[in-house]
């Protein structure tokens, strides 16, 4: 374990991540100072705690001489590596790790990891119930909301720490070592970010980049990149799959969710597919990946029957919100990606009428058009990546550009006819309009469930 006491530590980036770290830093005896782009006014609600604690606050930019007197830098999952002041320090060897990297140097116990382009945070809250059912002493946190540093008090030699892991989370990592990873799927997402699908593709598989030969890799037998993932692998490789039966891992036979915890050990039956209770083949990956990640943590074929079958989606991910004048309003806010999106109108069969847009993430629109053809009525644009999404679907699809979430809800109310779908299925992330993709998507379930006031 590193040695924090009398260490001169910056935390970059004062969100949820910077915070917790520095003041799990500063508990640890390290002498800590905070660097944000945002202004001392920006961050007045939390400055006054880190004071309090003994921690320093540089606000407003990062000034490069705070960067070169410190001993360690820990970064929080926004802050891109490429930022010029990382870049420099780093070339004078000064060592760089993220939070994820932090915490797991500290936490006891095992750690089960999720990744994927898409399902983590339902696949991670489904995981923890699972655990929890199954009597484990579990903690749940990470990208889904809280920081991997602030599960390190609670933990004990006995604990399963079951994190959702980002790609940004991953970037920043060196010898997190997780005793179960799971991938679940690697499609185009974040490529403002990692500037290309390779380089995000390569972030994602530092999950197992530590494991060795003692620990388990679940990967997607239905995604293409997750074969070469395996080559790559020093772990023991699982395998999950809606499309046809494993070596070892979790399939779908004669109607029923199975597992086989080796190529010569016999098929044990978990559930019925038909006791799934959430929407759409891509919760069955997730649940498929879950029943795999769960055997080999030890849970019950039975306990994890039940715990899936208690299982409700979580908020903004294919949520059902209303049924008004026979149209079903559905809030899948949190697909900010391409993918994310299609899944979601796989979920319908037609008669859907979609709501994209938001801030681009340099992706590829174009990629929904034969899924748009077959099942979407018409699309309504909302956001600064509406103008791309129109060029992209130009002739696809009928389009309506609305500009703002109300317009949008509104128009797709009017023109929809009972026994049909309006969608909030954005594809891009929120920030132009929205605090985040929760704000969105509860905007979205007011104008619903507020009918009376719509206006085209
Ligand atoms: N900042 C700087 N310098 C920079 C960049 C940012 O000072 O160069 C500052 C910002 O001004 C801001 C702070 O850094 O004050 C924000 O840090 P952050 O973006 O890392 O946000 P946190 O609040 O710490 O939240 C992070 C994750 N955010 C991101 O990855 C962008 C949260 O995931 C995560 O829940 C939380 O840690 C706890 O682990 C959010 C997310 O959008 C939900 N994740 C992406 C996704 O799911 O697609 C990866
Ligand atoms: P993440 O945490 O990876 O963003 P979520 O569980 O929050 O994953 O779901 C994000 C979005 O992706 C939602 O729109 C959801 O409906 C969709 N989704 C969930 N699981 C999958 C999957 N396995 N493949 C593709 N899309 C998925």
């Amino acid at each position: 374990m590193m040695e924090l006491k009398g260490k001169k530590v910056l935390v970059v980036g004062l969100g949820k991540s910077g915070l917790a770290a520095a003041l799990f830093l500063r508990r640890r005896g390290a002498q800590v100072t905070v660097s944000d782009v945002r202004s001392a006014e920006a961050l007045a609600k939390d400055i006054p705690a880190l004071l309090e604690a003994g921690i320093m606050v540089e606000a407003g930019g990062h000034g490069l001489l705070t960067f070169r007197r410190q001993d360690l830098i820990v970064i929080s999952p926004g802050v891109p590596l490429d930022t010029p002041e990382l870049a420099q320090v780093k070339s004078f060897g000064l060592p760089v790790i993220g939070e994820l990297e932090l915490a797991a140097r500290f936490l006891k116990g095992k750690m089960l990891a999720v990744t994927g382009s898409n399902g983590k945070s339902t696949t991670t809250t489904l995981l923890g119930e699972i655990l929890e059912a199954a009597g484990l002493p579990t903690l749940v946190g990470g990208n889904i909301g809280v920081p991997v540093v602030a599960l390190i008090d609670q933990s004990t030699d006995e604990t399963w720490s079951v994190l959702e892991v980002s790609s940004f989370q991953l970037e920043s990592t060196e010898k997190f070592h997780p005793t179960i990873a799971v991938i679940l799927n690697i499609t185009p997402d974040h490529l403002d970010r990692h500037g290309n699908f390779e380089n995000y593709a390569r972030a994602k598989e530092r999950i197992f980049a530590a494991q060795t030969a003692e620990d388990y890799l679940v990967l997607n037998a239905d995604n293409t990149p997750a074969e070469d993932a395996a080559t790559r692998s020093a772990a023991r490789v699982y395998w999950f799959s809606v499309e046809h039966p494993v070596e070892q891992g979790a399939w779908l036979q004669q109607g029923y969710v199975v597992y086989r915890a080796a190529r010569d050990a016999a098929t044990e039956r978990v559930m019925l597919l038909g006791g799934i209770p959430l929407k759409g083949s891509h919760n069955v990956e997730n649940v498929l990946a879950a029943v795999c990640a769960a055997r080999l943590a030890g849970a019950s074929a039975d306990t994890i029957a039940k715990a899936v079958e208690n299982f409700r989606a979580v908020e903004h991910r294919l949520e059902y919100v209303a049924t008004l004048n026979g149209v079903e309003y559905y809030n899948d806010s949190k697909a900010t990606n391409v993918d994310a999106t299609a899944k979601a109108i796989a979920s319908f069969s037609s008669g859907i009428h979609l709501i994209l847009g938001g801030k681009d993430k340099n992706s590829d629109y174009r990629q929904l058009s034969d899924l748009l053809r077959e099942r979407v009525c018409a699309v309504y644009t909302i956001g600064s990546a509406a103008a791309k999404i129109e060029s992209h679907l130009r002739g696809v699809i009928s389009i309506h550009s609305c500009g703002t979430l109300d317009k949008a809800v509104a128009a797709a109310a009017l023109a929809a006819r009972p026994g049909e779908i309006v969608l909030l299925a954005p594809a891009c992330s929120s920030f132009d309009q929205f605090e985040s993709y929760e704000h969105r998507g509860r905007v979205f379930k007011e104008l619903v469930n507020e009918s009376g006031s719509w206006k085209v």
